[in-house]
Formats: structure tokens, C-alpha cells, sequence
């Protein structure tokens, strides 16, 4: 699919040092590349209706983490999917009457004016599963010749020969999330598994290749017949794929941490040997009104809606940086008005700092704000050195002696350091 425009990214005097993040599987704070080289693969929207707040965090929190990696000097290969072929996708298209093509062409090109509008790099590249299609059946046929996957027989009228992961051939299963097979078995149902689906080797094993049913979409599987992909293939192939194996960071909400990142990771176990990620991302769910805003729960507050009212997209993407993105938190219009009132300070600062003697204060803002980011993304950390740095320069600055040498960088340091660490232009 043909991804959005990067928004210019200005160079920055220096380097920022390593970035280290939370690594899910250990529960460590570790580096989050090891090479020059580093590749991040962030699972993409699933495009039946328009983007919303979480989505946006999410992907903020992974544009921060490219961003302090290219101040770092690392090389990044980025890559994003679409599932643009999925349950909810054809139940929403088949609910309202539209073509599901056209529901989720829609959708994806609303998402990539979002991502556009909040100056989130594009991926190099962003995949749709339809697309892939032919590479993730030929990695289905190789899980079943390599008997990691199993045909399903009908029953309960359903047809003969769905294609499932078997679990157990990956003896890293689990290792993840952790969690016990209680949990696993709630979080399988809960997110697209069918535990109780009968002929099973294991409740928990996932759909790999579904055979068509009536009035579903289809595709040439070769052996497997005609069918559709399971969702978590899908991301695993595309990933392998685009970016090769392993990968430095899977990253994603933490919805996806069981089972879609737990599977995928079988999956590529499996495929190529482990690991398949050498870090699992995860940012955390934004809420409303006191639950997880979600399409299926319907309460979203659309990125799209605030455009269309004239937010600007720097206070949107203040009011969710002022959030580490591990932590749940909930979108609050209060959250978004202390967001603009930050910006109108910065920019009133900034407008104050033309030429004057303080700059020489502007290389301590960049430095702090790259030391925050490489620490986990802490975000909010890196809004308070720019807090400090506007908060003196509206008090009136540092007096009037002038520097005993000329500022390194400045002026514009901060202005610059501020749109190339956090995207936020002033
Ligand atoms: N297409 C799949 C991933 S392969 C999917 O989860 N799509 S999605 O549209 O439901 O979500 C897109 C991204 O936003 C995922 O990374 C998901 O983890 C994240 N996300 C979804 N809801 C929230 C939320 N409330 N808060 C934060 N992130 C969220
Ligand atoms: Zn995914």
C-alpha cells in the first residue's frame, strides 16, 4: 500500500545516546537495537472505522522510538501492516451494506491523513494481509509439512480442513507474556481465539488458514484450498518478510501482548528459530469514560473528529505525550486544553528568544530532552525540560550579560530539537 508522507525531520547537532525501552518478555529495560541496522515492525490498524486516540498513543509511542533511534545514528526499517481483510472488517461491511474493499480502503486513507496531520513517520514500508496473501500460505503449507499445524475437521457444520498452529511445537510458548493457561484461555476468547472449538489439539492453538465459508472472500491456498489467512500469520510473515529475521522491536498496544504477540512469536519460532523479536513493545490502552476506547465498545474520540473541529495536531500529540506510553490512561477534553495551554507557552517562549543572550541555555534543553527519551520514551520527562526552559524565558531570561562565548547550536536549538525529537512544530 502506498504509505503517507514523512513530515522533515531537522538535523540535530551531536547524537543522542542508546535507547533503551521495556522489553515485555523479560520485564527489563534493554536496549532497544544492537546494530547501526534496526528494525521495528508495529501491528497496524484493522480498518473499519476511523482512528481514534488509542490507535494514535500507540503509534506516537513507536514515533518517538524511531525518532530517538535515527537521533542515535541508527539506520531504521520500519514496518507497518494493514489487516485489511478480518472478521469485524467483513461484519462491519456486510452490517452497513458496503463493498469490504471499499469500507477498508476508506478507512486506511482516513488513518494515513491522520498519521499525516499528528507528523507520525511513515513506515517504509506499510503491508496489507490481502497482498500477502500468496507469502503466508506458502509459510501455512510449511508449518504443516514441518507438522507445526494440523487440519481441523468439520463439525457443527463447518467445512473439513481449517488449518491450526499447534502450540506445542513451539517450546517458547508462553514466554511472552507469561501468563497461565487460565488467563490465556479468557485473553484467547476474548481477542479472536476459539478455545472451544471442537478437533482441537489445544484450546489455545490458533487459526492459521480459515476455508472459505458463504459469502466470505477467498484465495487460492494451493493445498490448503480456498480460503483466508488467521490473523496472526499474517503479521509474522509480513514482519519476516519486510524486515528480514529476527526483528530488533514488535511493537503494538498491549492488548496484543496475548495472544496476537505471543502466537506471532510461535510462529516465527517455528518458521526461522528464535527469537522472532529480540523486544516486545507494548504501549498502554487509552480510555473514556472509565473503559478501554474501543470500536466495538463505540466510545472513540476520533483524531479525525478533533481536526474537523480545528484542534490543532501539536496539542493533540502534547496531550498524549504528556502519558508515558506504558501506562493505561484515560482521554480527557481537560488533558487536551493543559495540552494547548503547553503549546501557546512554548511558542510564546519561543517567539521571546529571537537572538537574545539566554540561548547559551538551549544545548542543555536538547540534552535533556534526548537523555528522557532514551530512557524508556519518557515523554512526559522531556515535556518538563521544555516546561523549564519556557518557564524561564517568560519569567524574562537570565538577565542581560551576554554569553562568554556563542551558544553551540542555537538559536532555533530548541525549536528544532522539540519538532525532531517529539514532533511537535512550534
Ligand atoms: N490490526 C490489528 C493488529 S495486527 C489491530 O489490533 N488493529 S486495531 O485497529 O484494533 O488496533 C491498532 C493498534 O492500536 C494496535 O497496535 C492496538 O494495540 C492499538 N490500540 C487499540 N486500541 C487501543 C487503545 N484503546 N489504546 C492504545 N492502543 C490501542
Ligand atoms: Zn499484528
Amino acid at each position: 500500500m502506498r504509505s503517507w508522507p514523512s513530515p522533515p525531520v531537522p538535523d540535530l547537532p551531536g547524537r543522542g545516546g542508546p535507547v533503551l525501552v521495556h522489553d515485555t518478555a523479560t520485564g527489563a529495560l534493554v536496549p532497544a537495537a544492537q546494530d547501526v541496522d534496526a528494525t521495528l515492525y508495529v501491528c497496524g490498524i484493522t480498518p473499519y472505522d476511523a482512528t481514534h486516540l488509542g490507535h494514535a498513543a500507540t503509534y506516537l509511542a513507536f514515533d518517538l522510538l524511531q525518532r530517538a533511534w535515527r537521533d542515535a545514528g541508527h539506520r531504521v526499517r520500519y514496518v507497518q501492516n494493514v489487516t485489511d481483510v478480518d472478521d469485524p472488517l467483513l461484519e462491519r461491511a456486510r452490517a452497513s451494506g458496503e463493498d469490504w474493499r471499499e469500507l477498508a480502503a476508506r478507512e486506511s486513507a482516513l488513518f494515513a491523513q491522520d498519521m499525516t496531520a499528528l507528523a507520525v513517520l511513515a513506515p517504509d514500508a506499510w503491508v496489507g494481509a490481502v497482498e500477502s496473501i500468496p507469502l503466508i500460505a506458502t509459510a501455512v503449507r510449511r508449518l504443516l509439512e514441518d507438522g507445526a499445524a494440523y487440519r481441523v475437521p468439520g463439525a457443527d457444520g463447518e467445512p473439513d480442513g481449517d488449518v491450526y498452529f499447534a502450540t506445542a511445537a513451539d517450546p517458547l510458548f508462553g514466554g511472552v507474556s507469561h501468563l497461565d493457561r487460565a488467563a490465556m484461555a479468557v485473553l484467547s476468547a476474548e481477542r479472536g481465539g476459539d478455545p472451544d472449538r471442537p478437533g482441537k489439539r489445544d484450546p489455545l492453538d490458533p487459526l492459521l488458514w480459515r476455508l472459505q465459508r458463504p459469502g466470505e472472500p477467498a484465495w487460492d491456498g494451493g493445498d490448503l484450498g480456498r480460503g483466508r489467512p488467521g490473523w496472526h500469520v499474517e503479521c509474522t510473515v509480513i514482519a519476516r518478510e519486510h524486515l528480514g529475521h529476527p526483528i530488533d522491536v514488535q511493537g503494538g498496544g498491549s492488548d496484543l501482548v496475548f495472544p496476537h504477540h505471543e502466537m506471532g512469536a510461535s510462529h516465527g519460532h517455528v518458521l526461522d528459530g528464535p527469537p522472532f523479536a529480540r523486544r516486545y513493545v507494548h504501549a498502554g490502552m487509552v480510555g473514556l469514560d472509565g473503559e478501554k476506547m474501543s470500536k466495538s465498545r463505540g466510545n472513540l474520540v476520533l483524531v479525525s473528529r478533533l481536526r474537523a473541529q480545528g484542534t490543532d495536531p501539536a496539542a493533540v500529540r502534547l496531550a498524549v505525550l504528556a502519558h508515558h506510553y506504558r501506562s493505561d490512561w484515560a482521554w480527557t477534553a481537560q488533558g487536551l486544553r493543559e495540552a494547548e495551554e503547553r503549546l501557546g507557552r512554548w511558542r510564546a517562549a519561543l517567539s521571546r528568544s529571537g537572538g537574545g543572550p539566554e540561548q547559551d541555555d538551549e544545548p542543555a534543553v536538547l540534552a535533556g530532552v534526548r537523555e528522557r527519551l532514551a530512557e524508556d520514551l519518557d515523554a512526559p520527562g522531556a515535556l518538563a525540560v521544555v516546561d523549564a526552559w519556557a518557564h524561564a524565558r517568560l519569567a524574562g531570561g537570565r538577565g542581560d550579560a551576554p554569553p562568554a562565548a556563542p551558544p553551540a547550536g542555537a538559536p532555533g536549538l530548541v525549536e528544532r530539537a522539540v519538532d525532531a525529537l517529539l514532533g511537535v512544530r512550534l
